[in-house]
């Protein structure tokens, strides 16, 4: 670890975009001495980590970067209208050297636990190598989908083969070429390795369990018109990312499924599914709060399923879909559907046929054993708060996160635990998090953490932690902001833990929306941290109506 100082203003986990910019506000903003500790061998978070095959964002690429410094977004050019791993990586790589992030910065160091020292007053931080770190301020970094999802089926070990998780493929890449493969999962993650796999190996079978829906990405190269107009509309860009409700660079539009007659919605579907990605879900604005008006839109992409699978099986298995369109987070693709068509291609639908064990050759189903040199676990993460939970974090009077949170995560707006004083989390439970854009939601907390802060050291204030009440009526407020959508609904969502056993059933992301909840936080702020204690003063608890005004944003 660089350097022997070992106490510290701030400490921040995780060098991802969140972790790189709170560096940057902190140290060069505040004047704080700084730490950053990344478990990793590089920098870049989800992106150092998913290096599986056809690995690409799904936000356009001129909206997934920072935009708190115009001339660190004009000087940078992606090349597709999607951004692929390695170029995420080269982009942030290229932000950290031009603000020297990179000295303050420990890489391949794992925080094995944190506790909150109540005399001193600090956060005692141990690490994989050894050393004990203290500071004033402890920031969590870690990212929503940090913590891989490895299902426990029996017979893993007897597997005579390879397997990856996509969130830890390796470093250095996996060579398919050859191979059979077995894909297990069809989220957002699997929709995109699938066609890049079949592409590699020799063979491919896909393991489905849920069928998905999914839009055509259409990323394609950005020409040089489109590259301009992007650096010449910064601050149009950027005012429309901090606005709309999921942080992405275009409008929800105003109109409603059944304002428009048959012929129309039929045309304007066609439309926003040539335009392909994430644009599909905003061409109507109740697709998420009506069952009836997202029946259009799922009936609508089923269709185009059976349309471009060719095989009348494999097309029945990919279009029977038991929930409603984006109500769990919908992927976007390359030619997904189309990749089932090829002669490589093979599609098992667990439902018809579940996994009884893995054995030495392959995947052992309730009706054949599927051959495999390599089995891909494309299942997903203990999401949001698996990451938190894993750092082993002790508050106040020895209390553990894990059993604060043993019946689901409270926190206040996402940012601060009760019982946990100056630990601030960037895009935790009960923020809009995963719902958005993550660079967008990422730059509203990291400032907001900044801010609070130098809040403090200006007032001398030398403690902040939130009030129980203000937590509970916050958690109450996601739960009724989500009530409010279809998102609940889909009992297998991990949006609701459900995708690991015996993980308490919450719904966690905050539905209300970015530019609601970045205008809820600038508030508390504002009016001097309602809901928080400032060492041992209570501020006022925040008002029913401080949050509740019925404002429906579609939830992803
Ligand atoms: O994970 P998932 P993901 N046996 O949990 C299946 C983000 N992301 O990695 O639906 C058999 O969505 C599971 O089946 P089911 C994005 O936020 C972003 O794909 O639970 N199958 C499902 O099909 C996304 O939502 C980008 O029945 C099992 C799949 O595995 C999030 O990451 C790109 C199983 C898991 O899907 C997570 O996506 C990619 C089992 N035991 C991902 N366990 C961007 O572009 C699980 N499954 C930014």
């Amino acid at each position: 670890m660089g350097g022997h100082n070992t106490d510290f203003d701030a400490l921040i986990i995780g060098a991802g975009f969140a972790g790189l910019y709170q560096l940057h506000l902190l140290r060069d903003r505040l004047g704080l001495s700084v730490r950053v500790i990344e478990a990793q061998d590089g920098i870049g978070g989800t992106w150092q980590a998913n290096r599986y095959p056809g690995a690409r964002c799904d936000s356009e690429s001129h909206s997934y970067c920072y935009f708190f410094c115009e001339e660190i977004y004009r000087a940078w050019e992606w090349s597709e209208r999607y951004p692929g791993q390695e170029e995420i990586l080269r982009y942030l790589d290229f932000v950290a050297e031009k603000l020297d992030l990179a000295r303050d910065i420990s890489l391949g160091v794992k925080v094995t636990g944190a506790r909150y020292d109540e005399s001193g007053n600090r956060w005692i931080v141990e690490t994989d190598r050894g050393e004990t770190l203290s500071c004033t301020w402890l920031i969590t970094a870690v990212g929503c989908l940090s913590s891989a999802n490895i299902p426990d089926i029996p017979g893993l070990s007897d597997f005579a083969g390879d397997w990856y998780h996509t969130g830890q493929w390796p470093r250095e890449g996996v060579d398919l070429s050859g191979k059979r493969v077995g894909q297990i999962g069809t989220g957002s993650t699997g929709i995109q390795a699938a066609p890049a796999i079949a592409g590699e190996a020799a063979h491919l079978t896909v393991f489905q369990r849920t069928a998905n829906y999914s839009v055509p990405a259409r990323n394609a190269p950005l020409d040089e018109t489109r590259k301009r107009y992007f650096k010449d509309h910064f601050e149009e860009i950027r005012a429309i990312v901090r606005r709309t409700p999921n942080g992405h660079p275009f409008e929800i539009a105003q109109r409603k499924v059944f304002d428009v007659d048959d012929d129309e919605r039929r045309r304007l579907y066609e439309q926003a599914w040539e335009t392909g990605g994430l644009r599909f879900r905003a061409v109507f604005q109740d697709l998420l709060a009506s069952e009836e008006s997202n029946a259009t839109a799922a009936a609508f992409i089923k269709e185009k399923i059976r349309d471009i699978v060719r095989d009348p099986r494999k097309a029945r298995i990919l279009s029977d879909i038991d929930h409603p369109y984006a109500a769990k987070r919908p992927p976007i693709d390359t030619e997904y559907f189309e990749t089932f068509n090829r002669d490589n291609v093979d599609l098992v639908d667990l439902r018809e046929e579940p996994i009884i064990r893995i054995t030495e050759g392959g995947i052992l189903t309730a009706k054949a054993e599927y051959p495999l040199d390599v089995i891909v676990f494309a299942t997903g993460f203990d999401a949001m708060t698996g990451p938190l939970l894993r750092l082993g974090l002790t508050g106040r009077d020895g209390v553990r996160l894990d059993e604060t949170w043993a019946a689901g995560p409270v926190t206040y707006l996402g940012l601060q635990i009760p019982g946990f004083p100056n630990l601030f989390t960037v895009t935790g439970p009960g923020s809009p998090s995963v719902l958005v854009n993550l660079p967008i939601g990422i730059e509203q907390h990291v400032e907001w953490i900044a801010d609070c802060i130098a809040f403090m050291r200006e007032h001398g204030v030398t403690r902040i932690e939130p009030r129980m009440e203000a937590a509970l009526a916050w958690g109450a407020h996601v739960e009724e902001a989500a009530g409010r959508t279809l998102l609940p609904q889909v009992p297998h969502s991990w949006y609701l833990g459900a995708n690991i056993p015996g993980k308490p059933r919450v719904f966690m992301p905050y539905t209300g929306g970015m530019g609601r909840y970045r205008a809820i936080c600038d508030d508390i702020a504002e009016r001097g941290y309602p809901g928080f204690n400032l060492d041992d003063t209570p501020q006022p608890a925040p008002e029913a109506r401080d949050f509740d005004a019925p404002v429906y944003a579609p939830g992803v």
